[in-house]
């Protein structure tokens, strides 16, 4: 196989407490519907228990309640589809009682989540005896993005080539299976496989040259309870559908798009629907016709309705022509500024999906305030596992720790209980249609990440998805112990390399939130100029007294003015804006003083020495791993690393030569800036 299995290794456990409990066991499936869902629970599990135990299940499929009631031993897989016992949909029940573990749910894909989780906790160690527990998921779309172009390569890609596609044609292989059970084992239970930029013939996917092909991966998918979505060209109609206009208005467009949804339906009744990124960074949307949002969602959605597909529309719509001169015009508030006046407008399968920041997935970046503001909107939250602007998949920089800041963010939009994570969830104003996507940091590298340390973002992204709740920690934990060798001394020093990793990252790169300060188009090593004098409204706005973008409410953009009380008082005051976003939402002289006694610009100084300091730690930290996990892991890591310790001296110097240049004001330490 020319790809690892991540955390499906399945490493063998000695000294299972309960091996015995388990060794004579078969895998009864009470179920008349025995379904290819049900079908890959059982060959996952019986692979897995052999692998991690060597235990081999003997499978036995009953259809009658009595019998599963009589059995006294074994794994029981039970659909139960009368007692209504509150799993809600996807969720499970897993007991053990007497002799036997019983998973149950009310669907095929709770039973399947059930198995996945029962091999999770046996991978770890967890004992069995005695389980007794009731799972649901808290987000009900857990969707990846993937940003695969058709001619193989992968937009902001740093793992490979695309799985997907090749040559303007679709991959169906062992891997797309086996890429299906990855993320199934996780909970994500929806993909969008090409890029939300959707270039040539990748508009032509949603046409009969391709629907056959598609199918086949659906089904593939569908086995794992996951839907297949695309990412859709607003101008379809033109481009493909010769006609002269995509107006939402327009009834040829309208009928363009019914008979298009149909054909795709014909073909794959099991589709998920569209994704689109319309009017945003020269992609065609509604604009061009003077019609909003709401109206070009609305009638792509309306199409899908009859289907139960869903259209996902992307908020990333913002003024990428700015005139750097010009100090008003903020891309932060674009976002709201495009959509609050549009909420309560969209139908019920329209899904407004929102970049968990005003910017772009920036090392910090504060909440965006879109998910405080629409209240009649349903919402996905959109983090990014590929690390664009995070290390690129070279700089190992584990995410969850910040997406769990966001997740966890007060909106303060409704009284009692309007975190983003309950707000995503639909808890807040009883939604259905809502949840969490990820930029998918997937490739065809062996690895499937690059980096092998960075699987645990997309295992995690999936843990996260399904439950909010888990702590960074404990995901870091749960993915180390899967992956590696069972050792206390392994799981130890890679936990801490992933819990110090994002704050490394932080330290040498952009400080305080300020963002960006990296080489313009590939985004990787800083350029603290870089996009200044640019039309993308990303600026520091550093000068020779300090730095920072004025959003204040009273002499700035008034982005604060976004966010709810008392957010908005919180970012308003220098005093009480958090320290790690200051820049972002102020403009600070270099000698004001931070809460620990700090100057700013010896805050910028001492940062950018530890972050390197600290990589040299975590370097020292993977060393000692040597001879303890398998070499060809050790090895790809070490690579990593010496390319990181490279970016983080790079980092350190030119930004702090910068700030020095800038400011004229020497390091108290004295140490050497150029
Ligand atoms: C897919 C940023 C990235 C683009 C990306 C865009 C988006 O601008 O640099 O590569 O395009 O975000 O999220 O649509």
């Amino acid at each position: 196989m020319n790809y690892s299995q991540c955390w499906l290794n399945y490493n063998p456990i000695d000294n299972y407490e309960d091996r015995d409990m388990l060794s004579d066991i078969g895998i009864c499936i009470a179920t008349n519907q025995i379904s290819t869902i049900i079908e890959n629970a059982v060959s996952e599990l019986s692979y897995a228990l052999k692998r991690m135990l060597n235990i081999n299940c003997n499978k036995e499929y009953m259809t009658e309640d009595d019998q599963y009631e009589e059995l006294k031993s074994g794994i029981i897989l039970r659909l139960n589809t009368k007692d209504k016992s509150g799993y809600n949909n996807e969720g499970y029940s897993i007991k053990h009682i007497d002799k036997t573990v019983r998973i149950e749910a009310e669907t095929e894909s709770g039973i399947l989540y059930g198995c996945f989780d029962l091999i999770r906790r046996i991978a770890q160690g967890e004992l069995i005896r005695g389980i007794d527990i009731m799972e649901k998921p808290k987000n009900n779309i857990r969707i990846l993005n993937h940003w695969d172009n058709m001619d193989g390569s992968i937009e902001r890609g740093y793992s490979g080539k695309s799985f997907f596609f090749k040559n303007d044609e679709l991959i169906i292989n062992e891997r797309t299976r086996d890429y299906a059970r990855l993320i199934s084992s996780v909970g994500i239970n929806a993909t969008v496989i090409n890029n939300v930029n959707v270039h040539g013939a990748a508009s032509d996917l949603i046409t009969d040259r391709y629907l056959d092909k598609l199918r086949i991966m659906a089904d593939i998918f569908a086995g794992y309870n996951i839907r297949l979505f695309l990412s859709a060209n607003f101008a379809a109609p033109i481009e493909i559908g010769g006609l002269t206009v995509s107006d939402p208005l327009d009834k040829d467009v309208i009928d363009w798009w019914k008979k298009c949804v149909k054909n795709i339906y014909d073909k794959i009744p099991n589709f998920g629907g569209f994704l689109i990124k319309a009017d945003s960074e020269g992609r065609p949307g509604p604009f061009t016709y003077g019609r909003t949002h709401a109206d070009g969602a609305n009638m792509l959605a309306r199409a899908l309705k009859p289907y139960g597909g869903l259209l996902i529309w992307r908020c990333f719509v913002y003024n990428c022509q700015q005139d750097w001169r010009d100090y008003k015009t903020d891309r932060a508030r674009a976002a709201y500024d495009n959509f609050i006046g549009l909420d309560g407008k969209f139908d019920d399968n329209v899904i407004l999906q929102i970049k968990n920041g005003p910017m772009d997935f920036q090392v910090r970046e504060p909440v965006s305030t879109l998910f405080g503001g629409l209240k009649k909107t349903n919402m996905i939250l959109e983090v990014q596992a590929a690390q664009e602007y995070t290390g690129q998949q070279r700089d190992v920089c584990y995410l969850i720790p910040m997406w769990k800041e966001i997740l966890e963010f007060e909106t303060y939009s409704k009284h009692g209980g309007s975190r983003v994570a309950d707000i995503v969830s639909g808890r807040t104003y009883n939604q259905i249609n809502c949840g969490l996507a990820a930029v998918s940091n997937t490739g065809n590298d062996y690895n499937w990440t690059g980096h092998d340390l960075v699987a645990s973002n997309l295992y995690g992204f999936g843990r996260l998805s399904w439950d909010t709740e888990l702590s960074s920690e404990e995901i870091a934990r749960e993915w180390a112990v899967q992956t590696f060798p069972h050792n206390g001394k392994v799981i130890k020093a890679v936990l801490d390399i992933l819990m110090k990793s994002w704050p490394v990252y932080e330290k040498y790169t952009s400080p305080l939130g300020i963002g960006w300060m990296i080489n313009p188009h590939n985004h990787y090593g800083p350029n603290v100029d870089g996009y200044e004098y640019d039309r993308w409204g990303t600026y520091h706005r550093a000068d020779r007294y300090g730095l920072g973008v004025d959003r204040t409410v009273k002499s700035g953009t008034g982005y604060i003015g976004q966010y709810n009380e008392p957010n908005a008082s919180m970012y308003e005051n220098k005093e009480s804006c958090p320290e790690e976003l200051l820049l972002f939402f102020h403009y600070i002289r270099y000698d004001y003083r931070l809460k620990n006694g700090k100057t700013l610009i010896q805050h910028i100084y001492d940062t950018h020495f530890e972050g390197v300091e600290d990589v040299e730690e975590m370097i020292k930290s993977w060393e000692s791993l040597q001879g303890l996990i398998p070499d060809d892991i050790y090895e790809r890591v070490r690579k990593r690393f010496d390319i990181q310790y490279r970016n983080a001296n790079e980092w350190r110097d030119v930004v702090n030569t910068y700030f020095y240049r800038k400011s004229g004001i020497n390091d108290e330490k004295g140490r050497k800036i150029y």
